[in-house]
C-alpha cells in the first residue's frame, strides 16, 4: 500500500517526538500478518489510516504487589493524544529482526521491555520477558485530532511484580506524570473523571476487558484469549 506524508509539516511540533516519527513500524493484514514497513509517522495520519493502514501495537499494564495498576499520563509534547491519561506503557514492535519474531509474541515482549525503559526508566531486569502474560490482541482505530490517528492490532501485555515510585524515573518528554491506582480508584476516577481524560484505547479495554481481568489477577490463564484478534 502506498502512503503519503510529504505534505505534512512536523515543524510545530516537539523535536524528540518529531526523531521518533522516523521510527519503523510493522505493517500487518486484519489477520495480524506482516504485509509490510512504513514510518511511525505515516502509520499516524488519519489519511493513511482512512485508506486501510494498519499497525502492530502493545499495550503494558504493569501491577505491584497490591495489585495497583501503573497508569501515566502522556507528555504534552506527544504528537498523538498530549496529555491524555493510559495505561502503563503503549508503543510499537519495530521493524526490525529481533523484534519480528513472533514466536510466543517475542517481538512484542522485547518491545515493551525496551520501552518501559525508555518512558519510565524501568530497568530490563526488572521485567523480564517471560514475565510479562500475553493476553490478547485488540484491532482498534481512533482519531486523535483530524490529521493524526491509531489503527492498531495491540497486544495487550500483563506484568505482575513488586514494583514502586524507585524503579521508575520518568522520562518528561514522554509522561507527564504517574500513578498507582487500585481497581476501586480507577473504577471511580472514570466515573468522575473531573479534569481527567483518557486515550480511546484505554477506555476501550478497560470497558471491554481490563476490570473483569484485573479482578482474576491470580488466573490469568483463564483470561488468555491468544488466537482471538477482537475487533473493538
Ligand atoms: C502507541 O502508543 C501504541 C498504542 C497501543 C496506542 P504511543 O503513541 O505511546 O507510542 P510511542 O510511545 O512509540 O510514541
Ligand atoms: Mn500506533
Amino acid at each position: 500500500m502506498s502512503s503519503k506524508t510529504d505534505n505534512v509539516n512536523l515543524d510545530k511540533y516537539d523535536e524528540e517526538q518529531v526523531k521518533l516519527m522516523q521510527e519503523m513500524c510493522i505493517v500487518v493484514n486484519e489477520k495480524d500478518e506482516k504485509i509490510g514497513a512504513d514510518t511511525k509517522k505515516n502509520c499516524h495520519l488519519m489519511e493513511n489510516i482512512n485508506k486501510g493502514l494498519l499497525h502492530r501495537a502493545f499495550s503494558v499494564f504493569l501491577f505491584n504487589s497490591e495489585n495497583k495498576l501503573l497508569i501515566q499520563q502522556r507528555a504534552n509534547e506527544k504528537i498523538t493524544f498530549p496529555g491524555l491519561w493510559t495505561n502503563t506503557c503503549c508503543s510499537h514492535p519495530l521493524n526490525t529482526p529481533l523484534e519480528l519474531e513472533e514466536e510466543a509474541q517475542i517481538g512484542a515482549r522485547r518491545a515493551a521491555q525496551r520501552k518501559l525503559e525508555h518512558e519510565l526508566g524501568i530497568k530490563p531486569e526488572k521485567v523480564p520477558l517471560d514475565d510479562f502474560v500475553f493476553l490478547t490482541r485488540i484491532h482498534y482505530l481512533a482519531p486523535s485530532d483530524g490529521l493524526w490517528g491509531e489503527h492498531e492490532v495491540d497486544y495487550i501485555l500483563f506484568i505482575r511484580g513488586d514494583f514502586t515510585f524507585d524503579d521508575i524515573v520518568v522520562n518528561k518528554n514522554e509522561v507527564k506524570a504517574a500513578e498507582f491506582l487500585s481497581l476501586d480508584e480507577l473504577r471511580k476516577k472514570f466515573n468522575n473523571p473531573g479534569d481527567w481524560k483518557y486515550t480511546p484505547w484505554f477506555k476501550l479495554i478497560c470497558e471491554s476487558f481490563l476490570f473483569k481481568w484485573w479482578e482474576k489477577l491470580d488466573d490469568l490463564e483463564s483470561s488468555k484469549d491468544v488466537l482471538t484478534i477482537h475487533k473493538l
